[in-house]
């Protein structure tokens, strides 16, 4: 074990868009799926639109583009419209609009979502977030902040950081995505083993339902047992019961002292039990414990230009510390690598408290999404949840099933919510490739008890597979609380209920 940093100097490289401009066919074209009975725009919708919005909050034709594809490149709408509301009245006045003229709508936050939920599945009326973020008011003492849904996430860090907080939630997408969409997809993250997941940190919503109602559930306290929760409809519910307009959520306190590990393994058995050592031996400073494979690292280092720390091993592992005091901690951490090195789980690795160099090997981590559907044409992405105990099996039971179809298949996530990314890269979509593995991974999932959505959601791509982590009787429910928000079914149509 190397206990120093090498230079990571020429980590940091530009990003590839070989073949990320890539348009992908309409997803009317590619998925066998009908337009719903909805009604199309005219010239007079056009007009009450600008009423309600000024003219340049009204987008069209070719400015509205970037909006109608997926950030995967995987599905494509045809909108021809994209409203920019600045206030939660001007949602509404939208949405009571919508309603009455029965036209259809997909609400955008900073379209990084993963499963196709996030643009137009034909011509959806698209309301995008974009303009409402301002961040409200921060509460340095009980750390409960206050935000528009738009807000980006790395802006928002960047202001609580400020008062010395921090915001629960961090994911490679920080630099798009918007707090409103990750808590509309209770999206999970990097730090989720420490902060846990959005149900428990966001202390209150404000949305507007479909009919244009607005529903004030904000709060400003933790603990607050008054009626029904109707918030946590809201999260998570990727954009089907209401658009979320302004949310509160509690930030803790930053840490004084972090600290990052990243080591090489043999096998997955000794990832494993090196996650059940961390624990024990790191208990409450845990606050990171990420799985990469070769491939993935390989991939996301050469697309970037950038280059491990340490030599090559079929499995890494990323283990982040935080807490307030640096010689504890880094005592409490290097205890733990000598018992991992002991014991030969763990075979090299390097360990850093230098900011540049923590964000070094995070950036290796956190790129790997962007350069898996940078390095070939397309890239089919599942996000599971599994027992440990059998977690890395279906990325060499897919890597046989597809064979030749595929240019390579990976594995890597957060081991320590027991959720994998297993990725599948190709040339192109191709039908021949989609029928090996769907619903073929949905099955493995499902027969190990496991979730066919850690983190990522439903959206467009999994509704006909939520009967995998979901039982007939539950998604019953589901739709008849759809039916009792949304009666006539005008917000994000087609997404998160099978039809
Ligand atoms: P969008 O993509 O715009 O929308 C996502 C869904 O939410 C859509 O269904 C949309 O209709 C709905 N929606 C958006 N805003 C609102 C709103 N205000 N009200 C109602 N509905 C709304 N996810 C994780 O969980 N963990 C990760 O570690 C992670 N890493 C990622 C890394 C990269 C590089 C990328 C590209 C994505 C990653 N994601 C991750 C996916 C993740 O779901 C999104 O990045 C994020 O949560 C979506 O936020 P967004 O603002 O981009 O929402
Ligand atoms: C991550 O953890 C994201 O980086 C993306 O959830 C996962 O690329 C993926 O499959
Ligand atoms: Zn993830």
């Amino acid at each position: 074990m190397s206990l120093y940093c090498r230079n990571f100097s020429n980590l940091i490289a530009k990003r590839c868009f070989a073949s990320s401009s890539k348009i992908p066919d309409l997803t009317k074209d590619r998925y066998p799926i009908q337009r719903g009975q909805y009604a199309e725009l005219s010239d007079k919708d056009y007009a009450q639109f600008e009423s309600i919005l000024d003219k340049n909050r009204v987008l069209t034709g070719s400015d509205t583009q970037g909006h109608n594809i997926d950030w995967l490149r995987s599905v494509r709408g045809y909108s021809n419209v994209v409203l920019k509301p600045k206030t939660t009245e001007e949602v509404s006045e939208i949405l009571k609009y919508c309603n009455s003229r029965k036209l259809a709508v997909c609400p955008q936050g900073g379209n990084t979502g993963l499963v196709g939920g996030s643009v137009p599945v034909f011509d959806e009326v698209v309301i995008s977030l974009n303009s409402m973020n301002k961040i409200e008011y921060i509460d340095e003492y009980s750390g409960i902040v206050t935000c528009q849904a738009g807000a980006i996430l790395e802006n928002l860090e960047s202001k609580v950081q400020e008062k010395g907080l921090c915001v629960p939630l961090d994911l490679g997408a920080k630099g798009s995505c918007h707090i409103g969409g990750n808590v509309s997809t209770n999206a999970g993250g990097l730090r989720l083993i420490r902060y846990g997941n959005l149900h428990g940190s966001v202390t209150g919503v404000e949305a507007v339902t479909a009919t244009g109602q607005i529903m004030n559930l904000m709060s400003n306290f933790k603990k607050d047992n008054t009626g029904y929760h109707l918030k946590h409809l809201f999260i998570g519910s990727e954009g089907s019961l209401g658009i979320i307009t302004r949310l509160s959520i509690q930030c803790p306190t930053a840490s004084k002292a972090v600290n990052v590990s990243f080591l090489g393994l043999n096998s997955y058995d000794d990832v494993m039990n090196t996650f059940l050592m961390a624990k024990k031996e790191l208990g409450e400073i845990l606050s990171s414990v990420e799985m990469i494979d070769e491939v993935s690292l390989n991939c996301s280092n050469k697309v970037f230009n950038g280059q491990s720390p340490i030599d090559v091993f079929p499995f890494y592992m990323l283990i982040e510390t935080s807490g307030s005091n640096q010689a504890h901690d880094e005592e409490k951490l290097n205890e733990f690598l000598r018992k991992a090195m002991e014991s030969s789980l763990v075979i090299d690795g390097v360990t850093t408290n230098e900011p540049g160099k923590m964000r070094n090997i995070w950036l290796m981590r956190e790129r790997i999404a962007d350069s898996l559907i940078n390095i070939e044409g397309y890239c089919f992405k599942y996000d599971i949840s599994l027992p440990l105990t059998h977690f890395y099996e279906i990325v060499p039971a897919t890597k046989e099933r597809v064979g030749d179809l595929a240019s390579f298949v990976c594995g890597y996530g957060h081991i320590g919510d027991s959720n994998l990314h297993l990725n599948v890269a190709c040339k192109n979509f191709n039908q021949e490739i989609y029928k090996a593995i769907e619903p073929f991974v949905f099955e493995y999932t499902s027969k190990l008890k496991g979730s066919i959505s850690a983190e990522h959601g439903i959206g467009f791509h999994k509704t006909k597979y939520l009967k995998y982590s979901k039982t007939p009787e539950a998604i019953a429910f589901m739709k008849q609380i759809k039916e009792l928000m949304d009666p006539n079914g005008i917000l994000n149509p087609y997404k998160v209920l099978p039809l």
